[in-house]
């Protein structure tokens, strides 16, 4: 089986993953929230900081040289990784939230007015929602939703070209891979049909970027984002891929050093490039890490990784449906590795907190989906996301525990 195949190969490179909670071995089953790093990406952090590091972009001394090459070369890798044609599209943020946030700002602040529409859809996170409604009011454009249908959280997207012709939609941003509902949502098709009616493009690639291959020519984005640490690399460190035209005459978000070429007590010029949105000293380690990260799972293949996932997330779809009282959220069938579900009336951190005692992670609350979760009738939901070192016997633990919870819950 595929999937075993890759954790049979792979698992043991993750040492946090061999342990035991409250007496039993980990089954590590949160990785929509972060995923777990292997010992290469650990060990280089920590060469890192013993053998090169210092300041970036500043000294002219050995060190800032070896950790500036450092850190440029993570730029390269990223650019590699998204298929991008030139490292200056690649700009280092916080993570996702922190690239919505810049493109919200910078590009929103330049774009859009009164009469403008950003149009997103009722499955974002709050992290590719907040933003929109702030943009909105900063500006007087005006934020609408695609709907979202069923615990299916099915978008008609054959309706995108009624919705843009003929009305003022600047920017469609939208998740690749929701991360309550686990669809995956036709990235190319949809960017296709927003290049056609001169509509901007967001990507959150939160949860696809280290799960599926990701490539921003063939997906034909303008903005994509995602978080090193949902791809194996570490907490702090994202890329923001922009479209090169368009990060052309975008201003900066943050001014401070690093970013400017000249400054007067009066005014100030921006470098070029990806420096101008990189105010102050980056994460140089974060950076450094998120390219081993970046490394390794080329190395494995995200074509089978995104396999494995695919496999994971039928399979525990499968399995906990047969349990009386469950409601799962998304597809049935084309899913990525997320599945999200209500057993009977346990509320999801009861449950959560249950499987913890026998060493399930799971995550339990509304995923940063609140107005999602309120749309279905529901206040939280339990989640288990899965990633290319989980088996299919940890399926069956969690399939075992949830039986458990059900009697002991009284479902
Ligand atoms: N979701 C989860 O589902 P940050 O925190 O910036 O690294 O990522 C934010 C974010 C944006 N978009 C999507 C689709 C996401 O899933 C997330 C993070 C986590 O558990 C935390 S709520």
């Amino acid at each position: 089986m595929a999937t075993d195949l890759l954790a049979c190969t792979h698992r043991g490179d993750f040492p946090v993953l061999d342990q035991k909670v409250n007496g039993s071995p980990l089954v590590y089953l949160d990785n929509a929230a972060s995923t777990q790093h292997p010992a290469c990406v650990i060990d280089e952090i920590a060469r890192y900081y013993r053998e090169d590091h210092a300041n970036v972009h500043r000294g002219i001394h050995a060190l800032s040289s070896r950790a500036t090459k450092l850190y440029e070369d993570a730029r390269a890798c990223a650019a590699r990784f998204l298929g991008a044609d030139s490292n200056d599209s690649i700009i280092f943020t916080r993570g996702t939230t922190e690239g919505i946030n810049l493109v919200a700002s910078s590009w929103g602040t330049e774009h859009l007015g009164p009469g403008d529409i950003i149009l997103i859809t009722e499955m974002e996170h709050h992290a590719n929602l907040i933003p929109w409604q702030m943009a909105a009011r900063r500006t007087g454009a005006t934020l609408q939703y695609l709907p979202v249908h069923g615990d299916e959280g099915i978008i008609d997207w054959s309706l995108l070209d009624r919705r843009f012709k003929g009305s003022p939609v600047r920017l469609l941003a939208f998740t690749h891979v929701s991360n309550s509902l686990g669809c995956i949502n036709p990235v190319s098709q949809i960017c296709a049909e927003a290049r056609r009616n001169g509509v901007i493009t967001l990507v959150d690639a939160a949860q696809s970027a280290g799960h599926a291959p990701v490539n921003v020519q063939e997906l034909g984005c303008d903005f994509l984002v995602f978080s090193g640490h949902k791809c194996c690399g570490p907490t702090g460190i994202g890329v923001l891929y922009g479209n090169p035209e368009l990060l052309a005459d975008l201003a900066p978000y943050q001014f401070g050093g690093e970013m400017i070429s000249s400054v007067t007590y009066e005014s100030a010029q921006w470098k070029s490039g990806p420096h101008r949105f990189e105010a102050g000293t980056p994460h140089i380690a974060g950076a450094v890490g998120l390219a081993t990260a970046l490394d390794y799972l080329d190395k494995i293949g995200r074509p089978a990784i995104q396999t494995s996932d695919h496999h994971l997330g039928r399979l525990a779809y499968e399995r906990l449906s047969t349990l009386p009282g469950m409601r799962i959220l998304g597809p049935k069938t084309e899913r990525a590795g997320i599945v999200s579900f209500q057993l009977g009336t346990i509320h999801a951190h009861d449950l959560v907190a249950y499987a913890d005692q026998f060493g399930i992670a799971m995550r339990g609350g509304h995923h940063c989906n609140q107005p999602l979760m309120r749309k279905l009738g529901l206040h939280a939901t339990a989640r288990a996301s899965f990633y290319f070192y989980n088996t299919e016997s940890e399926i069956d633990r969690l399939v075992d525990v949830l039986h458990r919870a059900s009697r002991y819950f009284g479902v």
